[in-house]
C-alpha cells in the first residue's frame, strides 16, 4: 500500500472485501460472476407484498398512495375520501417497481368482523408484512387483528396519520406567543407549545391502548400525509427496510421515496455493496476490449447500472417533473443542483468517456486492490478493468447519491410551504 493516499481510495466495506475476496479467491471466476449475476438479477424477481389496513376514513388510502410515491390526483392513484363497500382487496403496484404492490385491504370493524375470517377473506398469506392505520385510537378490531396476525407470526406497524391535524387543533388552544390561553388546574397540556411534547402524548396515548390488551412491543409511527420528510415516517420506511430479509430489503429499499437523507444513505450503501459484484459480471460475463481504453469489459451492464442509480434517486426526466409538481417548485430549480448527467443523457459513449476519465484513479486503487486479492494480477484483462469499472461505478454513485441529497433539500422547502397550504386549507371553514 506504500505511495497510495487511502482518503483517494474508493471506499470499500468490510463486508465487500471479504465477499470479493471469497469469490476471487476459488479461482474459479467465471463461476463467482455467474453467481453475482444471478444475486443482482433477483432483486427484480422477488415480490413484495403489503398490506393496508385500518378503518374506514383512517387514511388508508392517502398512505397506500403515499407509500407508492403518488399524489392522491396522480394517474393510477387510490382513491381518496370516499367510503368503500367492497370486502375485496384492491392491489396497487409501485408506478416504478412493480414487483412491489400495495395493498389497499377493506375497512375492517363492520358488525360480523371477527379477526380471523378477515384475515381469510383478505389473503393473509400474500403479505410480506400488515401497515394497521387509525387516526384515532386504535380500536378493538384493529387488536384483535393485530394479535391474529402475531399467532402467525407476521410482522405489523401501527400508522397513526393525520398527526399535522393534531397539532393545528392543538395549537389554536394556546396564543400567539405559543402561551395556553385557558389553564384549567388538571390541564395536561404544557404551558408552552410544544410540537415534541403533543407528539409524545399521542404516541404515548396509542402505545397505552395497546399495551392494555397486550400486543407486544407495539410500535406506532406518526406520519402525515402531507409531510413524509417529517414526523415518524422516515422512521417507518428504515424500520420496514431493516425488518425485510435480504433480497426483499434490496427490492422494498429501492421503491421507497426519497424524504429523508436517511433513505438515500440507506440507498447508496445498498447500491454500494452490488460495484463488487457489477464489476465482475461486467469484466467475466461478456467482456470484450473497448477502444480508446485497456480494459475490457461489458458496456452495456455498466449503461445498465448508471441508469439503476438513476433511477433510484430519482433523476431522470419523469421522476424530477413529478416531484416538481409534488413539491410546488419549477423543474429548473432542481435541476438546477443536479451535476451528474441525467438517466436520459446515459449512453454507450457516454460510459466509455467515464472509464477513459477514471483510468487514472483506477491505477492506484488497482495496486491496492492487487496487494488484497492477489488472483487478479493473473487473469491479465481483469488486473486493469476491474479496478477501472469499480472506481467508475463508484464515482457516479456517490455523486448521483450527492445529487439526489441536494435536490432533496430543495424540495423540502417546498413541502414545508406546501404543507402549511394544506392546513390553511383544512382549517379554514
Ligand atoms: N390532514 C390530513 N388528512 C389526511 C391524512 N391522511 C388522510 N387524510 C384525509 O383523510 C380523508 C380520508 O382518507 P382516505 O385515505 O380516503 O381514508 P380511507 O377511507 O381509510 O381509505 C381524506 O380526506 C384524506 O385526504 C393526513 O395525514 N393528514
Ligand atoms: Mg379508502
Amino acid at each position: 500500500m506504500a505511495g497510495v493516499d487511502a482518503k483517494e481510495l474508493p471506499k470499500i466495506s468490510e463486508e465487500d472485501m471479504e465477499a470479493l475476496k471469497a469469490a476471487f479467491g476459488k479461482g474459479t471466476l467465471t463461476e463467482a460472476a455467474a453467481k453475482a449475476k444471478d444475486a443482482l438479477e433477483m432483486v427484480d424477481k422477488i415480490t413484495i407484498n403489503i398490506a393496508v389496513t385500518g378503518e374506514s376514513g383512517s387514511g388508508k388510502s392517502s398512505f397506500v398512495n403515499a407509500i407508492r410515491g403518488l399524489e392522491d390526483d396522480d394517474e393510477g392513484a387510490a382513491e381518496t375520501g370516499v367510503n368503500e363497500t367492497t370486502m375485496e382487496p384492491t392491489a396497487y403496484p409501485h408506478p416504478t417497481y412493480p414487483n412491489v404492490t400495495v395493498w389497499d385491504l377493506p375497512g375492517i370493524g363492520t358488525p360480523t368482523f371477527k379477526s380471523d375470517k378477515y384475515l381469510e377473506q383478505v389473503g393473509f398469506s400474500r403479505y410480506d408484512f400488515f401497515i394497521i392505520i387509525s387516526c384515532t385510537r386504535f380500536t378493538s378490531h384493529d387488536i384483535e387483528l393485530t394479535q391474529e396476525i402475531q399467532r402467525q407470526g407476521k410482522k405489523f406497524y401501527f400508522v397513526r396519520p393525520k398527526v399535522d391535524q393534531d397539532l393545528t387543533n392543538e395549537k389554536t388552544l394556546y396564543d400567539e406567543k405559543g402561551i395556553l390561553k385557558q389553564r384549567k388546574a388538571a390541564t395536561k397540556r404544557p404551558l408552552q407549545y410544544s410540537e415534541s411534547e403533543i407528539l409524545e402524548a399521542i404516541r404515548e396515548n396509542c402505545i397505552k391502548g395497546l399495551g392494555e390488551v397486550e400486543v407486544t412491543s407495539p410500535r406506532v409511527f406518526l406520519v402525515s400525509r402531507w409531510d413524509l420528510g417529517k414526523y415518524d415516517y422516515p422512521k417507518l420506511q428504515e424500520t420496514l427496510v431493516d425488518e425485510l430479509p435480504g433480497h426483499k430489503r434490496r427490492a422494498l429499499l429501492r421503491s421507497l421515496s426519497n424524504v429523508s437523507k436517511e433513505i438515500l444513505e440507506k440507498k447508496r450503501e445498498q447500491l454500494q455493496a452490488q460495484i463488487w459484484m457489477k464489476s465482475l459480471v461486467s469484466c467475466i460475463v461478456a467482456a470484450v476490449p473497448i477502444p480508446g481504453v485497456t480494459i475490457a469489459c461489458d458496456i452495456v451492464i455498466l449503461e445498465m447500472s448508471l441508469k439503476e442509480y438513476c433511477r433510484d434517486f430519482g433523476l431522470n426526466e419523469n421522476a424530477l417533473a413529478t416531484l416538481a409538481r409534488h413539491a410546488n417548485k419549477p423543474i429548473a430549480e432542481l435541476k438546477a443542483v443536479i451535476k451528474s448527467p441525467l438517466s436520459e443523457e446515459i449512453t454507450g459513449d457516454l460510459v466509455t468517456n467515464l472509464l477513459m476519465k477514471c483510468a487514472a484513479g483506477a491505477v492506484k486503487f488497482g495496486t491496492f486492490l492487487l496487494n488484497v486479492i492477489p488472483v487478479l494480477g493473473s487473469i491479465i484483462s481483469a488486473a486493469a478493468s476491474y479496478p477501472t469499472t469499480y472506481y467508475m461505478l463508484q464515482s457516479f454513485l456517490d455523486n448521483a447519491a450527492d445529487d439526489a441529497a441536494r435536490v432533496l433539500e430543495v424540495v423540502m422547502e417546498g413541502a414545508i410551504s406546501n404543507a402549511e397550504k394544506q392546513r390553511e386549507t383544512i382549517c379554514t371553514p
